[in-house]
């Protein structure tokens, strides 16, 4: 799987809204990778596909959750947002053939984050949260923090994220919660 191919497989799957979205996060994070370092072919894979699969239908999301002995089932009740980031790796997998793990990992930790992330995944979930299209007022937090500290942005993305979710008094999947953990109790 070349960047070629991985940008043609997504145009196909994408709207072209989300497609665009896709473009900006790939620039994002090849600059992040600039700053901060890691692999920039897997990281830029990834940012390629990490949304591929955000336009199946939630119940043929569920339904791989289920049938996946790699997925908790649990992460059902968390609603079908959260669902595309984990079973998005296992399609970018089983349709696309992409066999690299790390790869595989960053697109399935995009939304939600998790506790010792690498620094190829945190670059790919501040890239998705920071890219220039995000206009709300945290993102321009979160992109202010990400000029000086991959941490720092990280843990920003993560404290505005469990507020926005809690504020609408949705389910936190609890490695959102691990990752901010894990950040705040590392930092000095
Ligand atoms: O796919 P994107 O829109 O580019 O961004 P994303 O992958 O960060 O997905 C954001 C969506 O996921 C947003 O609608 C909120 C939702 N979400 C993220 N974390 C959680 C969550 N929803 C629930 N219920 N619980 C979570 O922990
Ligand atoms: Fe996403
Ligand atoms: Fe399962
Ligand atoms: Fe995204």
């Amino acid at each position: 799987m070349n960047e070629a191919h991985a940008l043609k497989a997504v145009k196909d799957a994408l709207k072209p809204v989300r497609y665009e979205h896709t473009v900006r996060v790939l620039e994002t994070a090849d600059q992040l990778c600039s700053l901060y370092g890691g692999n920039r072919n897997k990281i830029r894979l990834a940012a390629i596909l990490h949304d591929y699969a955000k336009y199946r239908p939630a119940e043929e999301m569920r339904n791989k959750v289920s049938s996946s002995d790699k997925l908790p089932d649990n992460l059902q009740l968390f609603g079908d947002e959260l669902l595309h980031s984990f079973v998005g790796a296992v399609f970018v997998e089983e349709e696309l053939e992409v066999k690299d793990r790390e790869i595989l990992e960053i697109i399935a930790v995009h939304t939600t984050g998790k506790r010792n992330m690498t620094l190829e995944q945190k670059i790919v979930f501040l890239a998705d949260y920071i890219e220039p299209g995000r206009t709300f007022s945290g993102a321009e937090t979160a992109r202010k923090k990400a000029e000086k500290s991959l941490d720092e942005a990280c843990l920003t993305v993560l404290s505005q994220t469990i507020s926005f979710l809690s504020e609408k008094r949705w389910p936190i999947y609890p490695d959102t919660f691990e990752a901010y953990n894990d950040l705040a109790i590392r930092r000095k």
